[in-house]
């Protein structure tokens, strides 16, 4: 490492006085003017992290669902993943460290993570349609290229999209072809398989209107549209021409208002979807015959999928372990229809991604979602080189082994995908010949509300049982515990925010006049004895 020369370079990079910053569930995530440093320092730790693992590293440059004047920055580990943890602790600490002392910050994680300086490093860069995208990725590149890596700048990418190329680059081609040609091949000829075998004679070809968030999903979904568009009609909308990035649109306004986003016309029994600003969640909806708006979210897609694939798997016959990973948002009544009727098994990690990514993993086919719409399912590899085998034979078995494997090639296994969890969706219900309504049918949902306490410290507030149960402060368990035994088929958690200096408090019960009063009465719990500030919650809501 030339010292001297690296500081000359981090100098054009300062880092801002009097910020403090932190790797969180999504990466690095604020307002766009501070995150320079930030950018530049990735571009270091992408290239130790490739030195170290002599493999490949993705650094995607996106604040995701947030307003477009933020930006932020990922890492991509070596199979398409999230940063391992002990990583995430560098990063953090590389980015707060003061400018003179960054050459030593760096020294410091070669020596703890027994990095090899000499080695080859390769980064990989991809960026959102953000207005400050295009000048952070280049402080990131020039990162990289301060530790001598190679780089190869994907340019506008989605998430999901970046987390496929690196899984390619570092398993020679298993994957798929590292290009964005490679994706929407892999993924386009996996749906056309699937859909031809929907023998549905006759049907109009299945439409689907998308609310594309202003975003990156709108670029990458106009370009995919030729290889589905035999069996898929998608109309886009919210595409970045007219509106604003996330502003009144997309998966996580549709998701929290409970709403259909602007700038979408629907008319009844039309299926709709949003994608997020980076097009890793997605949602559906529709408006039912009496023109009430129909949510079906991660919950129902879960439902969908795990369904299906149980079906399938039962026909091949051959015992693989199953597992749905659910949150504690995850409706109660999604939960029940997957262990009371589906007879699946249904696990429950904390909140963020990596966590149920983690845990799918411990299965041969484990699906994932959380209710906010990011989710896939993940096949072992043993998993899959049986169902691609099985898929040769002509007979009865061999006819679902190949539905499998077009199935395990249309996932994107790095990541949840918007792009690939809709063709997924679109693919079941062209196989099943459901409508969204008879989807939504499956189950319904429990009336469930979401609120937020703002109170001094939210530390304060400790839980165990993956967030289902609060620890600390002492009392605030049992007074859950209390209010929640006077209402019928009810439940209620209380989790300091990971993204948002707030308490969120959330409750579930046989109507939608009971969830609000709970979750009301819980939230006045969590003022009182976790030290809330300003105003005392009130009746009604706020998100
Ligand atoms: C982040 C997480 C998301 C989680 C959300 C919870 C990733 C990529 N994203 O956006 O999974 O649902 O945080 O936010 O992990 P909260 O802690 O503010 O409720
Ligand atoms: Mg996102």
């Amino acid at each position: 490492m030339d010292v001297d020369a690296l500081r000359k370079q981090a100098a054009l990079h300062a880092k801002p006085p009097g910020l403090a910053f932190h790797y969180g569930t999504a990466g690095f995530r604020m307002r766009a003017e501070h995150l320079d440093h930030v950018m530049f320092r990735m571009g270091l730790l992408a290239a130790l992290r490739s030195k170290q693992t002599g493999a490949a590293i993705g650094v995607m440059v996106t604040a995701s669902h947030n307003p477009e004047e933020d930006n932020g920055v990922k890492l991509v580990d070596p199979l398409g993943e999230m940063l391992a943890p002990a990583w995430e602790e560098h990063a953090t600490r590389l980015a707060n460290a003061e400018d003179p002392d960054l050459p030593r910050a760096l020294l410091r994680i070669v020596e703890e993570a027994a990095v090899e300086p000499a080695r080859d490093a390769v980064v990989l860069i991809g960026r959102d349609t953000r207005p400050s995208s295009e000048q952070l990725a280049q402080a990131a590149r020039e990162g990289v290229a301060a530790l001598g890596g190679r780089l190869h700048d994907y340019g506008l990418l989605t998430t999901p999209q970046l987390h496929y190329m690196v899984r390619c680059r570092n398993t020679d081609g298993r994957y798929g072809k590292p290009t964005l040609d490679g994706y929407y091949r892999k993924l386009s000829s996996a749906f056309a398989e699937l859909t031809k075998q929907a023998s549905r004679s006759g049907d109009e070809r299945a439409s689907v209107k998308v609310d594309c968030a202003n975003g990156i999903g709108a670029l990458k979904l106009r370009e995919m549209e030729p290889h589905v568009s035999p069996g898929l009609a998608v109309q886009l909308f919210n595409d970045g021409t007219k509106g604003k990035l996330n502003h009144l649109c997309g998966a996580d306004f549709v998701k929290t208002h409970q709403k259909p986003p602007h700038g979408l016309e629907m008319k009844p029994n039309e299926r709709c979807c949003s994608l997020d600003g980076d097009a890793d969640r997605i949602v559906y909806y529709y408006l039912d015959a009496a023109g009430a708006f129909r949510l079906l979210d991660g919950d129902k897609m879960a439902v969908l999928m795990s369904t299906f694939l149980q079906e399938l798997l039962a026909e091949v016959g051959e015992s693989f372990s199953v597992g749905v990973v659910q949150t504690a948002y995850a409706n109660g009544n999604s939960t029940r229809f997957l262990e009371e009727v589906m007879k699946v098994p249904v696990y429950c990690t904390k909140t963020g991604v990596k966590h149920l990514h983690h845990k799918a993993q411990e299965f041969d086919v484990g699906v994932y979602f959380e209710a906010n719409g990011h989710g896939t399912a993940l096949f072992s590899e043993a998993a899959e080189v049986k169902i691609k085998q099985l898929a040769e034979s002509e007979d009865r078995k061999g006819k679902a082994a190949k539905v499998l494997a077009n199935l395990i090639d249309l996932f994107n296994q790095t990541a949840g995908d918007a792009i690939s969890d809709m063709l997924v969706i679109e693919a079941i219900l062209a196989l099943k010949g459901l409508t969204v309504q008879q989807w939504d049918a499956l189950y319904a949902d429990l009336p469930n509300r979401q609120v937020k306490v703002k109170v001094a410290d939210r530390t304060v507030i400790s839980t165990t049982d993956a967030e289902r149960r609060a620890v600390t402060p002492p009392g605030l368990q049992e007074a859950i515990d209390s209010l929640v035994s006077g209402y019928r088929l009810s439940r209620a958690f209380v989790r300091p925010s990971g993204t948002e200096d707030v308490v969120r408090v959330y409750a579930e019960a046989d109507s939608q006049e009971s969830a609000d009063s709970l979750a009301h009465a819980v939230s006045l719990a969590v003022f009182e004895l976790a030290g809330g500030i300003g105003e005392r919650p009130q009746p009604g809501f706020t998100r």
